[in-house]
């Protein structure tokens, strides 16, 4: 049987995307300011059993700051109290004597106690050292108060005094804190202990990644990314309910896509800043997202608007499909991720989430009364699903198998069971003897284990969904976590992303989903909603 073309939708015109970049312009939101001042200085301390073996312990209060004196050579380390993003505001001045020449500071912003250990020299890292939040400052005269120009993403700041002409006193030191919220939305009354502090860990991290459009990290990359961007959607439906700022997240993306139509990894709010970066599957990921909004907000109109985008994802990702082998056939230019894993072959996870997205354009079709559009989905769903089937399940354990080493990995039985190639006792059977198999390939993601979370709800197992939930999530918690990392490995390692620790993200977007969950337990709990299948069905 020959497969169906999409075929369907075209590439939208310079015009088009001019007219969604003003439209994102009117959805910009307004920040929200909020002052914070430090609650305790604290001492950093080389302690084995604490994560990545530093570990802070308050020294005095930071009401003591004022009365403090400073000299070349010294310095302190304030505690915010919790993870916050914002601007640093500085009053100081010189005890006693005449200021006759420049005080020079060295700053350092930590979002984890052992980023306060930073040595640039020793930085091995591939994308640049400018992420790290290290500054060098010269004020030329005080008395006076400073307020650092760049934004900060942190709970810790170390002060160094290089040189001063005096002692130097520090009257103030301020955090102003911005995001598109301030209040952290309640948390459910039926959570208590660790669910509870999950939840508003969870939401904490949300907060601090929702800025003028809803960012990755606000330490690192500090950009639209439209994988984040789905999960914090979801999220957002449960707690903030910031629909405009999605809105505004789902024009920047449509703004930017390239020259075939395809929708970019990531998008620059600055119109002359273009991403060069594409990844197909994040791209397979807007019908999920538009049909998520559709279902938290009911805006119709958005969702027609950008329906043939959507169809267009799932054309352009044809061009890597082969019957033959079911594996990818690659061009330069695009990234597929799917996950961090070292060593990951994608294949199949992508060949699921194309299936994934085809469910999703059908559900699309279906509530926007297309019948002919949706028979083609299907249609084409029901071709590459028996295809995959054929060719990767492996008749001997029932696990998907990936790429030419028919690679086994977490990534293909999860994307296995949220495309529907697995039944749910298939997908079951599946997630199990991923489990107890040793040479499978494992994530140390909060990306992925998302999608884990929804596949177990989806074989039927909310029991284990809970459990990780505990396990993963409670596990940053145990270690001293108050905003959700970028990547996770329980077994006590500290993953390191793009060559240096120093990069990687303690405040990161996609890592605030268990809110969803917990937050549509307590609901039906209480009988005030169903859990919806977080995929639709095929019939
Ligand atoms: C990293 C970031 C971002 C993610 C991409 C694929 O750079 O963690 O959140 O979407 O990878």
């Amino acid at each position: 049987m020959k497969h169906a073309r999409l075929d369907f939708a075209s590439v939208p015109s310079a015009a088009q995307r001019e007219a969604w970049r003003q439209t994102a312009e009117t959805l910009r939101p307004v920040l929200q300011h909020k002052t914070v001042s430090p609650v305790s200085m604290v001492e950093q301390l080389h302690d084995p059993d604490a994560w990545q073996g530093i570990r802070v312990i308050p020294v005095a209060a930071a009401a003591e700051l004022p009365n403090r004196r400073w000299r070349k050579g010294d310095s302190f380390i304030l505690d915010f109290g919790e993870h916050h993003v914002g601007y640093f505001i500085f009053a100081m001045r010189i005890a006693g004597c005449y200021c006759d020449s420049p005080v020079s500071l060295r700053f350092l912003a930590a979002e984890l106690p052992f980023e306060l250990a930073y040595k640039a020299e020793n930085f091995k890292g591939s994308l640049s050292q400018a992420w790290v939040q290290e500054e060098y400052v010269k004020i030329d005269e005080l008395p006076g108060s400073i307020r650092l120009p760049r934004r900060y993403a942190c709970r810790y700041l170390r002060v160094d005094v290089l040189a001063t002409p005096d002692t130097l006193v520090f009257d103030r030191i301020e955090f102003d804190t911005v995001a598109a919220v301030n209040a952290l939305p309640e948390t459910p009354s039926s959570l208590s202990g660790i669910e509870r502090e999950i939840y508003l860990t969870g939401c904490r991290t949300l907060r601090d990644c929702m800025q003028s459009c809803f960012e990755d990290g606000p330490k690192r990359d500090r950009r639209l990314w439209l994988g984040d961007l789905y999960l914090e959607a979801k999220v957002n439906a449960v707690t903030y309910r910031r629909f405009d700022l999605v809105e505004r997240c789902i024009y920047l993306l449509a703004a930017n896509v390239d020259e075939h139509g395809m929708l970019p990894a990531c998008a620059f709010e600055n119109s002359n800043i273009q991403t060069n970066c594409y990844i197909p599957d994040y791209a397979l990921l807007f019908p999920a997202l538009l049909l998520e909004h559709y279902t938290a907000c009911g805006n119709r109109e958005i969702v027609e608007e950008f329906y043939p985008l959507a169809v267009h994802q799932a054309e352009l990702f044809q061009t890597f499909l082969q019957e033959e082998e079911c594996l990818l056939k690659k061009a330069p230019g695009y990234w597929f991720f799917v996950d961090h894993a070292p060593g990951l072959e994608k294949d199949t996870a992508e060949y699921c989430i194309y299936l994934f997205s085809l469910r999703n354009l059908a559900e699309l079709a279906r509530l926007l009364h297309f019948p002919e559009d949706e028979a083609r989905f299907l249609h084409e769903y029901r071709h590459w699903r028996e295809l995959l089937r054929a060719r990767t399940i492996d008749p001997g354990n029932g696990m998907l198998r990936s790429g030419v080493t028919g690679q086994i990995s977490e990534a293909s039985q999860i994307w296995g069971v949220l495309s529907g190639v697995f039944t749910p006792g298939e997908g079951r059977h599946a997630l199990k003897r991923m489990e107890e198999l040793a040479e499978t390939v494992r994530s140390c993601n909060p990306y992925l284990y998302h999608y884990l979370l929804e596949a177990y709800l989806v074989c039927g197992e909310e029991e284990k969904a809970r459990k990780l939930i505990d396990d993963y999530w409670g596990g940053m918690i145990r270690l001293g976590a108050d905003t959700f990392w970028e990547v996770f490995d329980p077994s006590g390692t500290a993953p390191v992303l793009y060559g240096d620790i120093y990069l990687v993200s303690a405040c990161h977007a996609w890592s605030c989903t268990p809110c969803f969950f917990l937050r549509r337990w307590h609901d039906a709990d209480s009988g005030n909603a169903s859990f919806p299948s977080p995929i639709p069905s095929v019939q």
